[in-house]
């Protein structure tokens, strides 16, 4: 059977680049890359963090202060600003990705009172989103992933392809971390490559 490469671009958002409310250092040079592999890779999706004003997400639901750690949730998860609010120029795609190629448009914690980082599962492990389905009815076994952000939501959305049995690519120069407290990025990348993720070139991944 011909094996397809589906391309996952996770959250490629304003609120995600400089200036935004979220701003993940240096998010916006995923771009190019994202770019280049929406021109090669006809099978791909985009996916959008997409919330309700008051999501659980976001510290001031909570009166908490933004990057403060919940323990009272379990795992205890950090509370972020205000961002992807739907309808909100923050949430919109940066504006030079390329969103014309993109076959699917994935909106991902829509609901108020659960987030998801993954584009598989949201984050109670329970609710799919539609993704593996979407992939297994095209005949995807693997997927190339790029965006925002390496130790959230790319991790996130890695972790549950390789639980999936997909294989699953990533693209060095395609991603970045929040960083919020620092060696997160990394301990992200080696948590991928650790669950069988491969940590490509965007050469490698094009040859
Ligand atoms: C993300 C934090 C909150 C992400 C989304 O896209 O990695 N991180 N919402
Ligand atoms: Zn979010």
């Amino acid at each position: 059977m011909l094996m397809l490469s589906a391309l996952i671009v996770v959250d490629v958002q304003n609120d995600f680049c400089p200036g935004g409310a979220l701003a993940v250092p240096r998010g916006d040079e995923v771009v190019p890359v994202a770019n280049r592999l929406l021109a090669r890779m006809p099978l791909s999706v985009i996916t959008q963090d997409w919330h309700p004003q008051g999501h659980i997400s976001f510290a001031s639901a909570s009166g908490a202060a933004p990057y403060a750690l919940d323990a009272a949730s379990n795992p205890p998860r950090l509370l972020w600003p205000d961002h992807c609010v739907a309808g909100t120029r923050g949430a919109d795609f940066h504006p030079l990705l390329d969103t014309a190629r993109a076959r699917l448009i994935l909106r991902k914690g829509t609901r108020l009172d659960i987030d998801s980082y993954s584009a598989f599962i949201e984050n109670d492990r329970k609710t799919p989103t539609g993704l593996a389905g979407w992939l297994s009815a095209l005949g995807a076994a693997s997927v190339v992933i790029v965006g925002l952000a390496t130790d959230y939501c790319v991790k996130a959305t890695a972790l549950d392809a390789r639980a999936l049995g997909l294989e699953v690519d990533i693209v060095a120069e395609g991603v970045r971390g929040v960083e919020a407290s620092p060696g997160d990025t990394e301990r992200a990348l080696s948590a991928m490559a650790a669950a069988g993720c491969r940590i490509l070139s965007l050469n490698e991944v094009l040859r």
